[in-house]
């Protein structure tokens, strides 16, 4: 049988800068090796934000943007033998078909199969199933989760356990994979001091992660000094604003001479090319390691001074923690349920699908972790 299309509602952003739109679009059914999916809730990343703004060299208008979402298979696709009809499920902005070249490798979660086509907004054949006023709309990172009903590929989702709250879960869609893959999928950090820049979402979760896995120092490091009271709870030993030090004092200068020489490890969580290269400079001279996990605007790049990498700093970074999502979210999924991962601490505002773009100016308000749409 063939499927039909699906009339719903979708915030579209028409164009770089430009607040999202709520329209009624059209949502092709799902072609071969694809699933439809009824998204029930989403989350708001600043990445969204980010692509919204016009900052992401990869950004294409209009689009349907959101990949922290949650919800319920619809219809799937000839082919499609992972997920079935009523299945929880979440989708994937890092896919995983275990066949192609970074999947076999053992080294990455990057997958290859679908990336060209994602980054280009469209299904894997290179095409859309997004239509809104006879115009094809672009797909975002392979997931466009605000819509009521998304198509993906069936590489870029996975099933999970029914009785987690997806209100909840769709968090693992993107921020708190990202964050604890950041941490345990690094040697060493238990026993280590770590220093983490930035304290959203990502960068608390990578201090709480720390935490748990037994970091002895836990320094987070924010311009907004409400966010102090929120790394302490989610497991900082100590918090820095770097405003707040004496004129001229750099951060990396005074988080080496607190720390005898400095971190074993830090992260960015800003986005910011500034604190990355702060971050890497505030590393152990021999061993520390620096993590990037923030995105930065088209344009912007990092530097620092060679003989930070010579004298044996290393400089890397992570794209959704290093997850391979269909391998490792269900893991994940029963971690939340059994009370070992946090997830409800994260959510701070939730709103109406009506009220996506209120969803965006909490994010700048300073006090929003995360905002959870209902759609
Ligand atoms: P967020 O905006 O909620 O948090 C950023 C935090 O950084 C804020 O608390 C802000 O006050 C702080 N900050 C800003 N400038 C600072 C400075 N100069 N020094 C110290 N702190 C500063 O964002 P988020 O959702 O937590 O995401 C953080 C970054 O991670 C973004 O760049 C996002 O795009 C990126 N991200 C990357 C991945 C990945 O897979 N690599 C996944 C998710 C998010
Ligand atoms: N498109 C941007 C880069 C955006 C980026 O780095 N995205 C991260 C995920 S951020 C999630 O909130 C990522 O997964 N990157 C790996 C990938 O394959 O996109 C640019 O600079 O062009
Ligand atoms: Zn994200």
């Amino acid at each position: 049988t063939v499927g039909k299309p699906i009339i719903c509602k979708a915030a579209v952003c028409w164009g770089a800068g430009q607040p999202l739109k709520v329209e009624e679009v059209e949502v092709a059914p799902p072609k071969a090796n694809e699933v439809r999916i009824k998204i029930l809730y989403t989350g708001i990343c600043h990445t969204d934000e980010y692509t919204r703004s016009g900052k992401d060299p990869e950004g294409l208008f209009p689009v349907i943007l959101g990949h922290e979402g949650g919800g319920v298979v619809e219809s799937v696709g000839e082919g499609v033998t992972s997920v079935s009809v009523g299945d929880h499920v979440i989708p994937l902005y890092t896919a995983e078909c275990r066949e192609c070249k970074f999947c076999k490798s053992g080294k990455t979660n990057l997958c290859g199969k679908v990336r060209t086509t994602q980054g280009q907004g469209l299904m894997p054949d290179g095409t859309h199933r997004f239509t809104c006023k006879g115009q094809p709309i672009h797909h975002f990172m392979g997931t466009s989760t605000f819509s009521q009903y998304t198509v993906v590929a069936e590489v870029s989702v996975v099933a999970v356990n029914k009785s987690a709250p997806l209100e909840k879960v769709c968090l693992l869609g993107c921020g708190i994979t990202t964050a604890w893959g950041a941490v345990v999928k690094q040697q060493g950090i238990k026993g280590s001091n770590v220093a983490v820049f930035g304290c959203g979402a990502i960068g608390l979760g990578v201090l709480s992660t720390a935490s748990i896995v037994g970091a002895s120092r836990v320094i987070a490091v924010d311009t907004n000094p409400g966010k102090e009271s929120w790394a302490r709870k989610m497991g900082a030993t100590e918090f820095i604003n770097p405003m707040a030090l004496p004129e001229g004092k750099r951060i990396q200068d005074h988080l080496v001479e607190i720390t005898d020489g400095g971190l074993d490890f830090t992260f960015d969580a800003t986005g910011n090319v500034h604190v990355m290269r702060a971050a890497l400079e505030s590393c152990h001279k021999g061993w520390g390691v620096s993590t990037v996990i923030g995105v930065a605007a088209a344009g912007q790049e990092i530097s620092t001074r060679p003989f930070q990498l010579v004298t044996g700093r290393t400089w890397r970074g992570t794209a959704f923690g290093g997850v391979k999502g269909r391998t490792e979210l269900p893991g994940l999924v029963e971690d939340y349920l059994q009370g070992k991962l946090k997830i409800d601490e994260y959510v701070t505002h939730h709103r109406k699908f009506a009220e996506i773009n209120d969803g965006f100016h909490d994010m700048h308000g300073g006090d929003c972790i995360r905002c959870v749409v209902d759609m």
